[in-house]
């Protein structure tokens, strides 16, 4: 992928997700000058999922997302396709967010330590919207792709999603749930089931957290669909038997275990293949979703706060919500590349404002 910097500002690509080198993780000492070029290579070889892509320039990667520079895209494989989930006009992108819009109407950015909370929701970039359903099974791959605004996802008529897959794809097995709440940069693999309903029904997708309403789904033609609901979905190899345990405070809105980001330092070294006991933890100033690169994790444990693992944190994970009070524990492997990643908080103002850390896969 080519990018070409027609902005007055620098940027990169980060492929949130991906497993890539070093040189195409779109790391801030990448930086690419306005006008200049850069080109992001690497092979994709990983589970199917929904991952997405996004500017990571130093100091400025709120700003950026923010005004639009973000987007999606859907790795698939063939353990998913034997599946039979449903495809086509049956299985839609749901990118949310929140935005504030200028008088002329165009997107505006106003930085808060505390993270950007804009004034409405859009989804796939939408104000309003809704979507002309079949009586069918669909299957919306959802991603927050706010700033830092926690949704508390629901629907209107008090049907339940059946929940299948999370950012690093299929869930082992199928959970049937009624509210999820997902950070910033998390990812949901949802089925949502219209059968039995008469057209004209009307179901909204909901954020109960904003009491805002997101997305009216309005049956609009009946079909026969018989689709099943699978049960067991993808095998998922536990990581076990962790070498050592680290320890990460998320401290105020701008540190990692005391230190304020330097591009030019790095902070610890991991050795490739090892796995690893990391301990994510925070005093207040949160939500702060923790989003390592380089690999995915396996949520463990929470206590404080919530004080469980909710469904929607099982399997492989990028990015993990972590609420005040709140450690969390999970287990990591770094088995694609060596080189230097990030991990940080996902809000974006904290990331911008200091809230990450390089590390090096030795
Ligand atoms: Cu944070």
């Amino acid at each position: 992928m080519n990018l070409g910097n027609g902005l007055s500002q620098e940027t990169t690509v980060h492929w949130h997700g991906m497993v890539v080198p070093t040189a195409a993780d779109g790391h801030p000492k990448d930086a690419v000058t306005p006008g200049g070029n850069y080109l992001y290579q690497y092979t994709i070889n990983q589970r199917a999922a929904l991952n997405w892509y996004h500017p990571h320039p130093h100091m400025i990667t709120g700003e950026q997302v923010c005004l639009g520079l973000a987007g999606a895209f859907i790795v698939n494989d063939q353990e998913e396709t034997a599946l039979g989930l449903p495809s086509g006009v049956h299985e839609v992108p749901l990118i949310v967010r929140d935005a504030s819009l200028d008088r002329t109407g165009n997107l505006r950015y106003h930085s808060r330590t505390t993270g950007f909370l804009g004034d409405i929701p859009l989804v796939n970039g939408t104000r309003d919207p809704y979507l002309n359903v079949d009586t069918a099974l669909y299957r919306f791959r959802v991603l927050n792709g706010a700033n830092s605004r926690v949704f508390l996802l629901a629907l209107g008529n008090g049907a339940q999603f059946h929940l299948i897959g999370n950012d690093g794809g299929l869930l082992a097995t199928k959970a049937t749930i009624g509210q999820i709440e997902f950070g910033n940069g998390e990812r949901l693999d949802l089925l949502v089931d219209f059968r039995g309903l008469s057209v004209g029904t009307k179901v909204m997708l909901r954020d109960l957290n904003s009491g805002w309403d997101l997305l009216e789904f309005r049956v609009a033609r009946s079909v026969t669909d018989t689709t099943p609901i699978p049960t067991t979905l993808s095998s998922v190899v536990p990581l076990s038997n962790p070498v050592r345990t680290r320890a990460f405070s998320f401290d105020g809105m701008s540190k990692i275990n005391g230190l304020a980001y330097d591009m030019n330092r790095i902070d610890f070294q991991v050795p490739f293949g090892q796995t690893e006991r990391w301990r994510f933890q925070t005093g207040g100033n949160a939500p702060h979703p923790v989003h390592v690169h380089g690999a995915s994790f396996q949520v463990q444990s929470r206590s404080g706060g919530r004080g469980v693992v909710f469904p929607w944190e099982g399997g492989w994970k990028d990015t993990v919500l972590l609420l005040d009070g709140e450690t969390v524990e999970v287990l990591i492997r770094f088995e694609g590349y060596r080189g230097m990643y990030l991990l940080h908080c996902h809000k974006l103002e904290h990331e911008d404002m200091g809230m990450m850390s390089n590390f090096q896969v030795v």
